[in-house]
């Protein structure tokens, strides 16, 4: 066969092998650079001694949350101590690397130090002690965490509020206290309200969105609404997806798709097509991004993934099954939905 025709051959057959165009992306781009809107990551500062973890993190997001070292438990824990070390490493990476914080979380009813679950006090006690914890941590943070989830997952799924320890003994009224001892500790930070499920549950979605909308009339520092977006391929439907950041927008807040990844197993099967699954996942992932970028720019706070690749996400312990819910597989390389999310931005 004559060498110019081999080469056609050779040619045609290689573009016939082809992968379709949403898996074939390298890391040469970055993320955050081809977005109009911040693009985060929650990080666990353990990971960073991976050199692929610490080069992704800091090529590819310009926001970082901390997964879990800023939460009460981590920073405060004792009645009388703080412990500041390992978040103030984050923060210096963070500001060496042009990174905003996120800070998470001020409040939630989870990783709560034990000395807190177990404090005896009046009813005066009690608030000093949660004005204190609020304050002492938005003040040693003042100017350098751009803003907090102040409030996390205060609603049960039925629309009612949770009960838990700050509820029980400061009343409904702790949610509007936490806005205002964080805004008086530091006025710069942009004060946020964190929940789940708020896409899929429309009940607790119109309940939230009511209760923080009436807060924003009334004139609390409360300056967004973060949406966890923890989802699956199968649920919530994209006609839910676009109503819930929709309505989210609708309340005049700065939206923050707060902890998003997509379960490509939730009902714990065996025997996964990874292929079909990771193209079903990355379908989802431009449904939640095209409606993101439908929201008027000045309420587009970011969109943050929760956690780096497959390897370090909470849904594998959680729940204890195979799963790949983020942007990058187990070996830090990018999966469909990353090149779909570098072809939306
Ligand atoms: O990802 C976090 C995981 O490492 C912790 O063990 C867990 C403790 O409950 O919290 C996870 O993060 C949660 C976040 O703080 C709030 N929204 C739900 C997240 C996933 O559970």
């Amino acid at each position: 066969m004559p060498r110019a025709l081999l080469t056609f051959v050779l040619l045609i057959l290689m573009s016939a092998c082809k992968k379709p165009s949403s898996e074939e992306c390298g890391l040469e781009k970055s993320l955050y650079q081809q977005a109009n809107f911040p693009l985060g990551v929650a990080v666990d500062p353990t990971y960073f001694s991976l050199p692929q973890y610490d080069t992704l993190v800091s090529k590819q997001f310009n926001s970082i949350t901390p997964e879990n070292i800023f939460k009460p438990s981590y920073l405060h824990p004792q009645e009388n101590s703080f412990f500041w070390w390992e978040a103030d490493n984050l923060v210096a990476r963070a500001q060496q690397n042009k990174q905003r914080i996120h800070g998470h979380t001020l409040i939630w009813h989870k990783q709560l130090p034990i000395w807190m679950l177990n404090y005896q006090g009046t009813k005066a006690q009690w608030e000093a002690m949660f004005k204190n914890h609020i304050q002492s941590i938005c003040q040693h943070f003042k100017g350098k965490v751009e803003a907090w989830d102040v409030i996390n997952e205060a609603f049960n799924e039925d629309g009612t509020l949770r009960n838990f320890i700050w509820r029980q003994h400061l009343g409904d009224a702790y949610i509007e206290k936490a806005f205002r001892y964080a805004h008086e500790a530091d006025p710069q930070a942009l004060l946020f309200y964190n929940d789940f499920n708020l896409a899929y549950n429309e009940r607790k979605r119109a309940a939230v969105l009511t209760f923080l909308s009436k807060l924003k009339q009334r004139g609390l520092p409360i300056d967004g609404i973060g949406m966890q977006m923890h989802i699956a391929i199968n649920y919530p439907s994209r006609g839910q997806i676009n109503s819930a950041i929709q309505a989210a927008g609708e309340t005049g807040l700065l939206v923050h798709l707060s902890e998003v990844d997509i379960s490509v197993n939730p009902f714990n099967k065996g025997d996964l097509d990874k292929e079909e699954l990771f193209n079903r996942q990355a379908d989802v992932l431009a449904t939640v991004v095209l409606a993101y970028k439908a929201l008027p720019s000045r309420y587009q706070y970011g969109i943050s993934f929760w956690g780096l690749s497959d390897a370090n996400s909470w849904i594998r312990d959680f729940y204890q099954r195979e799963d790949y819910p983020l942007l990058f597989d187990d070996f830090y390389q990018p999966k469909a939905c990353y090149c779909k999310l570098i072809d939306l931005l």
